[in-house]
């Protein structure tokens, strides 16, 4: 219960970021930011673009770091009103030509327990696992909430 009540509060905060962006094969993935409520959070929500260029689907199988004790894909809906997230057993689908944005309020990398704190700017290292294009190695830009609000300050 409170994992959810966390994750809700990271899905709800959005800001600026500068742009970073890294290409495996014919995917694109473009500015992983990794939220956290404030540094000292045990738990942060993932934000990135996955943009397939190419003529086959692909699909995100996992995302791995060292950073955390567990990093899992979510998926966020609202049920009667209240925002509630769930795994992607299976992964996440990148259809071809087809855009897939993780963003607040939906598609979220879900990093739980968090081993040291998190400080506004830092980069944190993860692997991304692609079904076909395999494994391409990110840095997700740490955002605290206010750093995200206040961004250029
Ligand atoms: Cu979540």
């Amino acid at each position: 219960m409170r994992l959810s009540i966390v994750c809700a509060l990271a899905v709800a905060l959005a800001g600026p970021t500068a742009a970073h962006e890294y290409k495996i094969g014919s995917l694109l993935v473009d500015q992983p930011v990794l939220r956290v409520a404030s540094p000292v959070s045990k738990t942060g929500a993932g934000f990135l673009i996955i943009t397939n260029t190419g003529k086959s689907a692909d699909r995100l199988l996992s995302v791995t770091t060292t950073a955390s004790n567990r990093s899992d894909l979510h998926g966020t809906f609202n049920r009667g009103g209240v925002m509630q997230m769930r795994a992607q057993s299976g992964g996440v689908p990148i259809p071809a030509g087809g855009k897939v944005r993780f963003a607040p309020g939906g598609l979220h990398v879900m990093f739980i327990g968090l081993k040291t704190p998190v400080q506004p700017g830092q980069m944190i290292k993860a692997r991304l696992l692609f079904e076909k294009a395999g494994p391409l190695d990110v840095a997700f830009k740490a955002e605290t909430a206010a750093s995200a609000q206040h961004g250029h300050h």
